[in-house]
C-alpha cells in the first residue's frame, strides 16, 4: 500500500522527534543515553553507537570475506559520477545538490508485518551496531560499474531486531521525501512518483550480501552517495540499493519499485544482474569499470549476479530468470 498524501517528512519528524535527539551526539557515542522515538523501544545494548557524522571517519572492521582483488574505484569517481535522481538526472547533479538535504536528525518508520514497529532515531539504529568494512562491485543497469569500499552492517541484522512475522513476505523501503530540499523532487519533467521505492523478497533481504550502508572509503557516507543509511545489494543493477532510507515495510505482497512503475518492461522487480538477459534498449553482456575514459574505455565482461553466483544463485533456483528480469 502506498500513501499518496502525507505531510513532507521533514514536518512529520518535527512532530514526533523529542528533543533528545537533537542533544549533542557525544552523548550517544558515550552509550550514556538510550533514546527511543515515538515510544518505541529495542532492545537495550551495551555497545556505544558510533553515529555517522557527515566528513567524519568511522571505525571498522575489515571482512576479508566480502572483498575483492579488483582495484578500487577512486574516491573522487564515487562521489562525482552518481544517480540520485532526487537530485537531478546529470551524473555531476548529486555531487553539487545534494548537500541541500538534511540528515541530521534523521529517522526511519518501521512498520507493516512485524512485532517491533515504530520510528527509530539514526541513533537508535547503530546503537548495536560494529561496523564492517566491505568491498563491493557496483554494477549500474546503464552497464557501468565501480568497485567500493562501503562501511556498514548486515541488513539481516537490522532487521532481526524489528521481529518481523510469518506474513513477511517482502521488506519495502522508502528514502526521503523533501522537496524544498531536494530539487529533482521539485521538477516539473520529474517521471517518478516520490518517493523513490525498492524492496526485496525476505529471503533476499536476509542474505549475508545484503548490506546497510552508513560509510564508504572509512568516513560517513557523502550525501550524494545516500547518507546517512543506504542499501547495497549487490548482485542485483544499482538502482535496487536505494539511497537515504526513511521507511521499512514489511508485508505479504511484492511492493512497488520505482523504476517499474516507470517502465516494466525494462526493470523488473528482481534486477539480478545477468548479461544474458539483455536490456530492451542495450546489451547486458559487458560494463564500464570506473575510471574509464575516453582513451581507456575500460569494457569487462558482466558477470551473472554480479559474480556473487556462489553466495545467491541459490535464492532462484528454479526461477526462470528471463521471465523474473
Ligand atoms: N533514492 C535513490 N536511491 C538510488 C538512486 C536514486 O536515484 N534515488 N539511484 C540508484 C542507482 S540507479 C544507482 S546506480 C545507485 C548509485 O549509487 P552511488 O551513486 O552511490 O554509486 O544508487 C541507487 N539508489
Ligand atoms: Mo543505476
Amino acid at each position: 500500500m502506498i500513501i499518496k498524501k502525507r505531510p513532507s517528512w521533514a514536518l512529520s519528524h518535527a512532530d514526533v522527534t523529542p528533543e533528545s535527539v537533537f542533544l549533542n551526539r557525544r552523548r550517544f557515542m558515550t552509550g550514556l543515553a538510550a533514546t527511543a522515538v515515538a515510544g518505541s523501544v529495542l532492545p537495550r545494548w551495551s555497545a556505544a553507537a558510533q553515529v555517522p557524522v557527515q566528513g567524519e571517519a568511522l571505525s571498522y572492521t575489515a571482512m576479508p570475506r566480502f572483498s575483492t582483488d579488483e582495484a578500487k574505484t577512486p574516491l573522487k569517481d564515487v562521489t562525482h559520477y552518481n544517480n540520485f535522481f532526487e537530485f537531478g538526472t546529470g551524473k555531476e547533479d548529486p555531487a553539487k545538490y545534494a548537500d541541500e538535504m538534511v540528515v541530521d536528525p534523521w529517522s526511519v518508520t518501521v512498520e507493516g508485518e512485524c512485532g517491533k514497529p515504530g520510528t527509530y532515531s539514526l541513533e537508535d539504529l547503530v546503537k548495536p551496531v560494529d561496523y564492517q568494512e566491505r568491498i563491493y562491485r557496483l554494477r549500474c543497469v546503464e552497464a557501468w560499474s565501480m568497485v567500493i569500499p562501503w562501511i556498514g552492517f548486515p541488513l539481516a541484522d537490522l532487521i532481526k531486531r524489528f521481529e518481523p512475522n510469518s506474513r513477511a513476505k517482502y521488506v519495502a523501503f522508502e528514502t526521503l521525501s523533501d522537496p524544498k530540499h531536494m530539487r529533482g523532487q521539485r521538477s516539473f519533467f520529474s517521471t517518478i512518483d516520490w518517493p523513490y521505492r525498492e524492496g526485496l523478497r525476505m529471503d533476499e533481504a536476509m542474505n549475508e550480501l545484503s548490506f546497510m550502508a552508513v560509510g564508504l572509503y572509512g568516513k560517513a557516507l557523502p550525501k550524494q552517495n545516500g547518507a546517512p543509511l543506504r542499501l547495497v545489494v549487490p548482485w542485483k543493477y544499482g538502482f535496487k540499493s536505494i539511497k537515504s532510507i526513511v521507511r521499512i515495510r514489511f508485508q505479504e505482497t511484492e511492493p512497488k519499485t520505482s523504476w517499474n512503475m516507470i517502465a516494466p518492461q525494462e526493470y523488473g522487480f528482481y534486477s539480478n544482474v545477468n548479461p544474458e538477459v539483455d536490456h530492451p534498449r542495450w546489451s547486458q553482456k559487458r560494463e564500464r569499470r570506473l575510471p574509464s575514459g575516453l582513451l581507456s574505455t575500460n569494457w569487462i565482461e558482466t558477470r551473472k549476479f554480479n559474480g556473487y553466483g556462489e553466495q545467491v544463485a541459490d535464492l532462484y533456483k528454479g526461477m526462470d530468470l528471463k521471465k523474473y528480469f
